[in-house]
């Protein structure tokens, strides 16, 4: 008789471990050392979970949680990478909202880590602590991916597939939320689930082929650069030296072409160009100011790159939409151009003749202008320039040399006042070597200058400076300008900025003009503590006739 087999003994598979080791084990396989977040009895086992893994894993804590969630973005934009943010649910979520919408409008890859009420009674009304109606629901309109994580087994994929989601095709924020009474549930766990493979999409070499025709044949091309050109500044700067064509940024494409290279334009000289281009080349931007303020006739046509399938046709269907990542498809494109033995005249000598008569024209903003030369010369040619909806801000936009893609971080289509203290401490927590500087009004700073206390805590040597005119300045100069002078909601009660900073341990100064503004700087970059520098300004004249301008083409 055959001895009987053994009883197959089932083992226990795999390790005990709950929620919210689960996503930390998920966020340190994925390369996040980061957390940046505000904590709450909703998130205890999560803030358990990151305290044993601190060796790992740092958690900077704010004073509000749209500091939490203006750092994270701070921290993705100035480093390119996925970050993370947690918060409570309900008030916590939509403190953190304003930054949220701002990472979507900046295709940032903010990861929102969000708390809930106990799962049984999720959607039942019953007035828990943080309740909101549809938790879910709201989140999953604010961002492109969203999850609700039911416990250990499933926590890991799900927060692979929302750091996927963030970094593949076009990027942006994505948000998982997790029960108060799930995160500290146990269960043995097989594996964390590594990054999953980006699965980039093919490129269309009809297309490629298409484009390289249209624009091999065009005489005048202007190259549009937008957030989604980032990551291809050596492509675009070829490109525009091979076509000779001039490259436009504005917010997020400022530096993709070098500010040194006279075919580095801005908004005035861009739409010149528009209005002279027999071509355009848009890579990675929405192209709505320019479609839609200067105008489309038939004798423009349009090429286009994007990540993102829909947006090409959104307003105006291009000639040729390319989509995928802008850096591959333009070294296609830069292939296929060479097959047309490509020479173009130089137009160094008539782009610095233009150059300096909007100089002339820009003089107008002179001074705003003198504050920005002297941040330029003291500011590294790697330093980080965090801009804020403020007027110097404004013309930053227009005159302020951006030497690399990343070192000029600006809000994007939200102009949402108010972020950036806030992001510039998370993109200065990011790059902790790189000076960084934020530049606000008087109006936006204290939006966020609360963060001073976390500059302090987690020692954070951003240099700030505020422009203290006393008034919402833009929304002043629009009242007396348009309104008649019927002045209303403008004029702030300001505290002591200098005194301010200093209650919090900070260093405080006081900067008259530009000059002291130079030497303050020059200071406060060899000091590297928190600092803030105080400048009282007086109103300054209107950018506006150079940021919205009427059309040049097309009826
Ligand atoms: C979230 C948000 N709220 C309101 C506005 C409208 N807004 C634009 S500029 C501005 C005033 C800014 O004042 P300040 O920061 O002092 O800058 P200044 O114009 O005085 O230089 C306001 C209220 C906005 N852009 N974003
Ligand atoms: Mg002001």
């Amino acid at each position: 008789m055959p001895k009987p087999k053994a009883e197959k003994k089932i083992k226990p598979h795999g390790t005990d471990m709950s929620t919210g080791e689960v996503a930390v084990a998920t966020l340190t396989a994925h390369g996040f050392d980061t957390v940046y977040a505000l904590p709450g009895v909703h998130n205890d086992h999560l803030f358990d979970a990151f305290q044993r893994a601190s060796a790992h894993l740092r958690v900077v804590h704010t004073r509000h949680e749209q500091g939490a969630a203006y750092m994270a973005l701070g921290a993705a934009l100035a480093t390119g990478k996925p970050q993370t943010y947690a918060v409570v649910p309900g008030p916590g979520l939509l403190n953190s909202g304003a930054a949220l919408l701002t990472a979507f409008g900046m295709n940032a890859p903010v990861l929102a880590l969000v708390g809930q009420i106990p799962a049984a009674a999720i959607g039942r009304g019953l007035g828990h602590l943080h309740e909101i109606r549809d938790q879910a629901g709201i989140i999953a309109r604010l961002v492109d991916h969203s999850a609700h994580i039911e416990g250990p087994t499933d926590a890991s994929i799900k927060i692979a597939k929302a750091i996927r989601a963030m970094t593949t095709g076009r990027p942006g924020p994505a948000a998982v939320e997790c029960a108060i009474d799930v995160w500290g549930k146990r269960a043995l766990v097989a594996a964390v689930t590594p990054p999953l493979p980006h699965r980039a999409p093919k490129i269309d070499e009809d297309k490629v082929r298409a484009a390289a025709r249209l624009l091999g044949k065009a005489k005048r091309i202007l190259i549009v650069a937008g957030g989604g050109a980032q990551d291809a500044s050596p492509e675009v700067t070829m490109l525009s030296g091979i076509l000779q064509a001039p490259v436009l940024g504005y917010r997020r494409g400022r530096g993709v072409l070098d500010s040194r290279d006279p075919l580095s334009v801005t908004l005035p000289l861009g739409r010149e160009l528009w209005g002279e281009a027999d071509a355009v080349l848009a890579i990675g931007t929405r192209l709505l100011n320019p479609m839609s303020q200067w105008g489309i006739d038939k004798n423009l046509q349009i090429v286009r790159v994007d990540a993102d399938p829909e947006e090409p046709a959104r307003l105006h269907k291009p000639k040729v939409a390319l989509i995928g990542d802008a850096a591959p498809i333009l070294r296609r494109l830069i292939d296929e151009l060479g097959k047309f033995n490509i020479r173009r005249a130089s137009r160094r000598d008539e782009m610095q003749v233009r150059q300096a008569k909007l100089r002339e024209r820009l003089a107008k903003l002179a001074p705003q202008l003198a504050f920005l030369e002297v941040i330029r010369a003291e500011l590294p040619e790697d330093g980080i320039y965090v801009d804020e909806v403020t007027q110097v801000g404004f013309a930053a936009r227009l005159a302020f040399p951006v030497y690399k893609p990343r070192t000029f971080l600006s809000p994007g289509y939200q102009d949402n006042l108010g972020w950036g203290y806030a992001t510039a401490l998370g993109a200065q927590h990011a790059k902790p070597d790189m000076p960084v500087l934020s530049i606000n009004g008087d109006g936006g700073f204290l939006y966020t200058g609360n963060e001073l206390a976390t500059a302090m805590r987690h020692r954070i040597p951003l240099v700030a400076v505020i422009f203290v005119d006393g008034a919402f300045g833009n929304v002043r100069r629009i009242q007396q300008e348009e309104f008649g002078n019927r002045l209303i909601a403008y004029d702030l009660a300001n505290p002591d900025f200098v005194k301010y900073a200093e209650s919090f341990g900070a260093v405080g100064l006081h900067a008259r003009g530009p000059n002291e503004l130079r030497t303050a700087l020059r200071e406060s970059f060899s000091r590297r503590e928190p600092t803030l520098i105080e400048v009282p300004v007086g109103a300054m004249p209107s950018p506006w006739e150079f940021i919205q301008m009427p059309r040049v083409r097309g009826s």
